[in-house]
């Protein structure tokens, strides 16, 4: 978090710390911290309302999914049937594993009672009695204090029976995964949760149909849920007092890569990638920017023409681009961007299902034909191919891992294709430290 000293003057006027706001207190996890902040002050007054009217509420604050595709979260939660007879469920997406991104797994470390919180008044609004936390399961000290929060919140009885005397009944169960990209897919991660191999089903129907045990159920990502609370006790003006009409409140960016003072930083959707270099320092000393992502790997790459675009649906969003999960890393021009996408792509590859024949077979092709070219050993036609196999990927996958895998070549063909020439005419990567003095 930023603890530097604000003024009206300085940049970090713009921060809105929300859920970050007592992040550096030393017991900010436990239930006392987060009573001394208002907490579950926010689930008191939903209890109090019908559950459609907390639906309502929430979709009235304009709330978007904080998961990489923006859909207003009040609207999931009403795409649940009710008096269907079945049982509903609420599973809260954790898997953060998107390059780049790291904001849910801090916000869990450091206030995981939000979370908690508003697990519960989104299970009172959709009628849930059953919620899952499906972690990343690499993150072990954040499943101990989420194994903490939770025994707390049951014997505090946020949890549990007739919670506050409000007649609601919730279990919460906390699972960890076993480290797989692609369960972090809403469909995959249900398929791992009910203890099959997470691979993504064909949608529709979408999980608000039949999702978890062939069940409605919401999918929501960490950072949505944990906003709730904050809306139901502030207000739905508070909120959107914050960012744009389209894409209001505040939001966490991870911001990371060659910058002064990486990190996460919470502030209103909507600013620029300018003024959060501004916040954190700029890039590092002496440098200046080459290319950035707006939201992690899976988004086609920018660079210092687009550093004014508002970082919202409608600005970067809406520019050809994706906001995704507003991991935004930030390369300065020591960076090569033929190393920089074939190690995405090996990523891809690597993380690549295998369920569908565009993905498995072409993020492999791709990353032999990318290694070849950084090492210097490529052709002016493998360039056609590289172009051509991402096509082939793009929009033709079974789910968006494969348009994430294809993003960041045409994005880095359209701005820097003369960087891939000159690694095929040169025959050798020009960042390389022992051809280049950029690295002494
Ligand atoms: C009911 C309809 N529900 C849509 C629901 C749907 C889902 C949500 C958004 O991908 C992106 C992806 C990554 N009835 C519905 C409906 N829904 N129509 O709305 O759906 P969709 O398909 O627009 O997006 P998605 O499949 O959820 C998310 C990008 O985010 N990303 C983030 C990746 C992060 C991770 C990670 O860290 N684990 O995977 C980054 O950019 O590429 O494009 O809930 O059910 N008619
Ligand atoms: Fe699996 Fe890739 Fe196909 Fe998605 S696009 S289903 S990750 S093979």
């Amino acid at each position: 978090t930023v603890t530097t000293e604000v003024n009206e003057h300085s940049p970090e006027k713009l921060l809105t710390p929300v859920l970050s706001s007592f992040w550096d207190a030393e017991d900010a996890w436990t239930l006392d911290a987060y009573h001394r902040h208002e907490g579950y002050e926010g689930l008191r007054k939903a209890l109090q309302m019908p559950p459609d009217d907390v639906i309502a509420y929430v979709k009235d604050s304009g709330l978007r999914g904080r998961g990489g595709a923006g859909f207003p979260t009040g609207m999931k939660w009403q795409f649940i049937p009710q008096g269907d007879g079945k049982p509903h469920y609420l599973v809260v997406n954790a898997d953060e594993s998107e390059p780049g991104t790291c904001k849910d797994i801090p916000l869990l470390f450091a206030n995981p009672h939000s979370l908690v919180e508003g697990i519960v008044i989104a299970c009172h609004a959709i009628r849930s009695n059953h919620a899952f936390i499906y972690l990343r399961g690499e993150a072990v000290p954040v499943l101990r204090r989420l194994h903490e929060a939770v025994r707390e919140a049951y014997a505090a009885g946020y949890l549990g029976k007739n919670i506050l005397g409000s007649g609601l009944d919730l279990e919460l169960t906390v699972h960890a995964g076993a480290g797989a990209y692609i369960c972090g897919e809403e469909t995959a991660l249900l398929d791992s949760l009910e203890g099959r191999r997470g691979q993504p089903r064909l949608r529709p129907p979408f999980p608000a149909v039949e999702g978890l045990y062939a069940c409605p159920t919401v999918v929501n990502n960490v950072e949505s849920i944990a906003s709730v609370p904050a809306i139901m006790n502030k207000g739905k003006e508070w909120f959107r007092s914050m960012g744009s009409e389209k894409s209001p409140g505040f939001t966490l960016y991870s911001l990371s890569g060659h910058v002064a003072r990486p990190g996460q930083y919470e502030a209103p959707l909507g600013i620029t990638l300018r003024q959060l270099l501004d916040m954190s320092g700029g890039m590092r000393p002496g440098h200046r920017l080459k290319f950035w992502t707006p939201g992690g790997s899976s988004t086609p790459m920018l660079t210092d023409e687009h550093l004014d675009v508002p970082l919202d649906y409608e600005g970067v969003g809406g520019a050809g681009s994706m906001l995704g999960t507003k991991a935004l890393q930030c390369f300065d021009e020591t960076t090569c961007v033929v190393r920089a996408v074939t190690r995405w792509t090996e990523f891809y590859a690597h993380e690549s299902c295998g369920k569908c024949t565009p993905c498995r077979e072409g993020t492999y092709w791709l990353v032999q034909l990318l290694r070849d070219i950084e090492a210097g050993k490529g052709e002016m036609a493998d360039l056609d191919k590289v172009a051509d196999i991402a096509d082939n990927i793009n929009g033709k996958s079974f789910c968006a891992l494969g348009d994430g895998a294809a993003a960041p070549i045409a994005s880095s063909f359209k701005h820097f294709r003369a960087e891939y020439e000159q690694h095929i005419t040169g025959k050798g990567c020009p960042f390389d430290p022992r051809k280049s003095t950029l690295w002494s």
